[in-house]
């Protein structure tokens, strides 16, 4: 018994190494994971209580009652139980109950449900907007309080990923979005070709980008740290290779950035990136 516990307090503790080696390198899924990634805004802390504590409960004794139920059933009026069959065919009582009960239990996760969705839905006062274009297959991004500064970002392709450097295997890109924390940022996504969804987990949104729509939604993103998402929206053959990679700072760190990052995009190349060019000639 003493082995087992101390093979099980060594595996967990191993586990626990694991994930917090992946926690320094940037956030995203990680192998054998249960559960929501960690919340890195209020958005996502708000998603994570309606799961775990509502939820999770209503399925829960949902799954045990009707299991119960139908093992009770299956022993009671069997039959070997009951040789003469019951002749029963309505049950006043137990009718209205089958059918009040679940409106209770939907009121009772359609009232936060929607408190949710309104909160999730805009900020009435954004401090600064980052525009989302999806195109296949890259995002493209845009600051239009930051005198439009736009760029491009691609997936770094697996056979240049530096590991050492924290990067990561489909996920990392070559140029991250940087965003401030503490911050009412509006995302407004929309799409250039064909319909793609700009999610990341630990934010908790996941905006459909769309041809000639603008979507909406926003963050506050209190964590600083790296943080991966992905393409949501089966949107071609290179849907799995057009990842996010957001990186969030200070806003003193956020201010030198921008400075930087105006400098490097200035002529911002308009030649075409080889993954544009191999759009243009057809993939094979
Ligand atoms: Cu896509």
């Amino acid at each position: 018994m003493k082995k087992i516990t101390a093979l099980f307090l060594t595996l967990t503790g191993a586990l626990v190494s694991v994930s917090q080696a992946m926690a320094a390198i940037g956030v995203s899924a990680t192998p054998t994971q249960l559960g929501l990634t960690e919340a890195a805004t209020p958005q996502m802390e708000r998603i994570t209580w309606f799961h775990n504590a509502l939820l999770m409960w209503v399925i829960t004794i949902i799954v045990i009652f009707v299991t119960g139920l139908m093992i009770w059933v299956a022993i009671r009026y069997n039959r070997k139980a009951n040789k003469e069959a019951s002749k029963t065919t309505h049950h006043v009582m137990l009718e209205i109950c089958w059918t009040v009960l679940p409106i209770v239990i939907l009121l009772v996760i359609a009232v936060p449900s929607f408190k949710m969705l309104y909160y999730l839905d805009r900020t009435e006062n954004p401090e600064m907007t980052l525009k989302v274009t999806g195109y296949q297959w890259y995002w493209g991004y845009e600051y239009p309080d930051y005198d439009n500064l736009s760029f491009e970002s691609y997936m770094i392709p697996e056979d240049e990923i530096d590991e050492a450097a924290g990067q990561k295997r489909l996920l990392s890109t070559d140029n991250q979005v940087v965003l401030p924390i503490d911050t009412n940022i509006q995302i407004l996504t929309t799409s250039a070709d064909v319909i793609h969804a700009f999610a990341m987990p630990a934010f908790g949104i996941k905006k459909d980008a769309v041809p000639g729509r603008l979507n909406e939604t926003w963050i506050n993103i209190k964590k600083p740290g790296v943080y991966f998402g992905q393409c949501s929206q089966i949107c071609g053959i290179k849907h799995a290779y057009m990842p996010i990679e957001i990186k969030a700072v200070s806003k003193e760190e956020f201010a030198a950035w921008i400075i930087e990052a105006k400098e490097k995009f200035a002529n911002n190349d308009k030649s075409l990136h080889p993954m544009q060019l191999a759009v243009l000639q057809g993939v094979k």
